[in-house]
């Protein structure tokens, strides 16, 4: 027997004695051994002890997919593993009759998802929903879906077509290393955290071809651009250009070797994301070409500049803060790499301006070195978030279809996992939101609706009791009053509050809540969430400023003056906005708040998601260390726990594998019951169905044709369903239910 890597032969070998003594065990106990087990609904009993067992068998196995029911586990191996994402692999499942009878694999899931966009009559969008905490492999999962459909869902005719179709495909796929540079980011959870979510539907015409795609992205964590947590860096692009640039480069963008910049930390680190030459080229393929590129670049090397202009307190306070040490020089760098007016750069960080009376009279106020530091950093975060939102925009116009050329498509979800950080902020509380959702999102589609279903159908049915996470999400987002309402009013009100007045106000005023935690242990002001996927404390200093997110119209007007192209595209001159200062010297509260924002985006998300067929894939994290060989009981647990595998496993052993509604079952096996009627009646009697408009035999012939292909693409997941029962008396037929939706 060759050694195998989660069951696929990696070469060849002699049986080991190990495997030999495996057989000779399964054969006298007539069980098979547990890392054998392909799916979790065959563990028996399933409780969260055998389950966790038979992973952990199958990890020490290298065999790293698990089939649970309707979702797919998969465990992060931590090392590379190249024979299982080969594209000889990847035709393998898209050419097997049954692909659900191959190993599980992400690719089993992309085939299926791939194969009922067509198989079904009204052709229906899928989704796949991967989730898991940070650092569990949903990025990586997700790249190698896009990699499987960019190789199976290319199949063009002509010469011409073909070289069409590998420019889009190529194109979709060198958009992940442009994301990731500027988007993710080495965090105390994962070295390559996504620091954004992100939609990409892959668009499908009818022959199922891949001709283009579409990429939504969700909140970027711009802070991370002027202040990084201890032990974590900046996105991946600014090391990317101090490690990558040549000598020419290193010139026109100031940055000698050894620069040393307070935005740039831990730049003593090398990670495989850190190479420049993978992100330029994935550029030259999007379109960005080099002139345009190193535009970007020099607007970076500007922004890690302004990081080293420092400031002081002035003795004088009437006076504006001064710079210190080689403050000047870095301003001096960073004003000539940003095209801006150096002066008028120094003055807009240290200089407030308001407008206040009737006549609007401009008054001007030297800044606070706190309000300076801010100032600044607020310039930085703009310009990221904006370039960002640019690339992005670029992105999508470059493997963006014609609308009229696709019928369907396939959305892949990866957005940031689950976090807990020593000190946690308005980041992760939107983070955390968003994986509530997208449990909440798998609660009520698979284990609340599914079972209420059957409940209104009148099925025999014992309920499976889950762990419903609304209850958090009430506490998130509820109406009338929760978090994001609490701390939007404070927004709104605009009034100096503390901290502590905001721990006291969020404790009383949602002390009702069961997912409202303690806060014991920490002396900072916070307020602890109870997540489904643990408890998490968020400090309440500097929530409601980062939730208002302000910025003062005099910096967005300074950065309006730039020469640099890309800043002129950017921030193009609005002669509207020029009336928006600031009333009286407070900071105006702005319409929309960050959580407003992000919440109406989650939103638009799941109604999107709410369309499609969605499929589950589930990442596990074996241990936090990211070790290879290393699977943590105690940690595997409680991520088994917070996405109530258990449930899904009991609920998917049980219930109906296959939900058809009732006319589309009707629809599809119409012809069946025509073709009965026919037999008993006759060949020349036409069946009542039929009544005059008899179909031509050859229509018929066809029709009974797609029918039997059906038939023969529902099999597998009957026989499978049938399977998975586990009872052999139960065995066969698996419950097909024909639901009155
Ligand atoms: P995440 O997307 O779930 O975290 P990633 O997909 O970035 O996690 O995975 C973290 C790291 O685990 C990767 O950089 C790889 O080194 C490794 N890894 C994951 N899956 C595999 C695999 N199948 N084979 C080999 N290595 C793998 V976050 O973005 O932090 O939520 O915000
Ligand atoms: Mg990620």
């Amino acid at each position: 027997m060759a050694s195998q890597v989660n069951g696929h032969s990696s070469g060849s070998g002699a049986q080991g004695g190990e495997s030999l003594r495996e057989d000779l065990q399964e054969f006298l106990s007539g069980e098979a051994p547990l890392h054998q087990l392909d799916d979790l609904t065959k563990v028996n009993p399933v409780t969260l002890e055998t389950v966790l067992r038979c992973l952990q068998a199958r990890y020490a196995a290298d065999t790293f997919y698990t089939n649970a029911g309707c979702t797919l586990v998969a465990l992060n191996p931590f090392k590379p593993v190249p024979q299982l994402y080969s594209p000889a692999l990847m035709r393998e499942y898209h050419a097997a009759p049954q692909p659900q009878k191959l190993k599980p694999h992400i690719f089993t899931v992309g085939e299926q998802t791939y194969r009922n966009v067509k198989s079904l009559i009204e052709p229906v969008n899928q989704s796949i929903i991967v989730s898991g905490e940070s650092g569990a492999g949903k990025t990586w999962t997700s790249r190698c879906l896009m990699k499987f459909y960019a190789v199976v869902a290319a199949s063009p005719t002509s010469q011409e077509s073909y070289k069409i179709a590998e420019r889009i495909e190529q194109r979709i796929l060198n958009s992940n290393p442009v994301m990731e540079a500027f988007g993710n980011a080495c965090t105390l959870r994962n070295n390559n955290s996504s620091r954004f979510g992100k939609f990409i539907q892959l668009q499908l015409n009818r022959a199922q071809q891949m001709t283009g795609a579409a990429v939504q992205t969700y909140l970027l964590e711009k802070t991370r651009v002027a202040c990084q947590a201890s032990s974590e860096r900046n996105f991946h692009i600014f090391y990317q250009i101090c490690k990558g640039a040549s000598m020419d480069e290193r010139l026109q963008w100031h940055l000698p070797e050894g620069a040393a910049f307070f935005w740039l930390p831990n730049p003593e680190r090398t990670l495989e994301e850190d190479c420049f030459e993978v992100t330029r080229e994935a550029m030259l393929h999007l379109g960005i070409d080099t002139p345009a590129q190193n535009n970007i670049f020099q607007v970076l090397a500007g922004l890690l500049h302004l990081g080293n202009v420092r400031f002081a307190h002035s003795e004088d306070e009437a006076q504006p803060c001064h710079l210190t040490g080689d403050a000047q020089c870095s301003l001096k760098t960073s004003a000539l790499l940003l095209q801006l007016p150096e002066d008028p750069l120094l003055e807009t960080l240290r200089i407030r301006t308001i407008r206040a009376g009737r006549q609007q009279q401009v008054f001007q106020k030297p800044c606070s070195q706190a309000e300076c530091d801010t100032r600044r950093d607020c310039v930085a975060k703009l310009v990221y978030a904006r370039l960002f939102d640019w690339l992005v925009s670029v992105i999508n116009s470059s493997i963006c279809a014609d609308p009229a050329s696709w019928t369907t498509f396939i959305g892949l979800l990866d957005v940031y996992g689950f976090e807990s950080f020593p000190n946690n902020s308005l980041e992760q509380l939107c983070i955390n939101y968003a994986n509530e959702k997208l449990q909440q999102h798998f609660v009520a589609h698979y284990l609340r609706a599914q079972q209420e279903e059957y409940a209104v159908e009148g099925l025999e049915w014992s309920f499976v009791n889950y762990q419903d996470n609304q209850t958090c999400l009430d506490l998130i987002e509820g109406s009338p009053i929760s978090i994001c309402s609490l701390i939007n009013e404070e927004c709104r009100l605009n009034r100096p509050s503390s901290a502590a007045q905001l721990q006291t106000r969020i404790e009383s005023a949602l002390a009702g809540s069961p997912r409202l935690g303690h806060n014991k242990l920490s002396r900072e002001p916070s307020f602890v969430v109870l997540h489904y996927a643990g408890p998490v404390q968020y400090h309440t200093a500097g929530l409601v400023e980062k939730n208002k997110d302000p910025v003062p119209p005099e910096l967005t007007r300074l950065l309006q003056q730039s020469q640099d192209p890309l800043l002129k595209v950017l921030f193009p001159a609005d002669p509207e906005e020029k009336a928006q200062e600031e009333p009286s010297g407070q900071s105006r509260a702005p319409v929309l708040t960050v959580v407003s924002k992000f919440k109406a985006s989650l939103e638009q998300l799941l109604q999107v998601l709410h369309c499609t067929t969605p499929h589950y894939i589930r990442c596990i994290k074996p241990n936090s260390q990211g070790q290879a060989h290393s699977f943590l009981q105690e940690e595997v647990l409680s991520q088994l726990e917070a996405c109530g595998l258990v449930e899904t496993i009991h609920i998917s052993a049980a219930g109906f594998p296959i939900r058809i509604p009732h006319w589309n079952f009707v629809e599809r096996y119409e012809v069946l019951r025509r073709i009965c009627a026919r037999t008993s009646s006759g060949p020349h009697s036409p069946s009542p169905a039929e009544g005059h408009s008899e179909r031509s035999p050859c229509t018929e012939a066809a029709t009974l044709q797609a029918v039997l292909q059906d038939i023969l693409h529902t099999l597998p997941a009957l026989t499978q369903a049938a399977a998975t029962l586990g009872d052999p008396a139960k065995a066969t037929p698996a419950p097909v239910h024909c639901g009155r939706t």
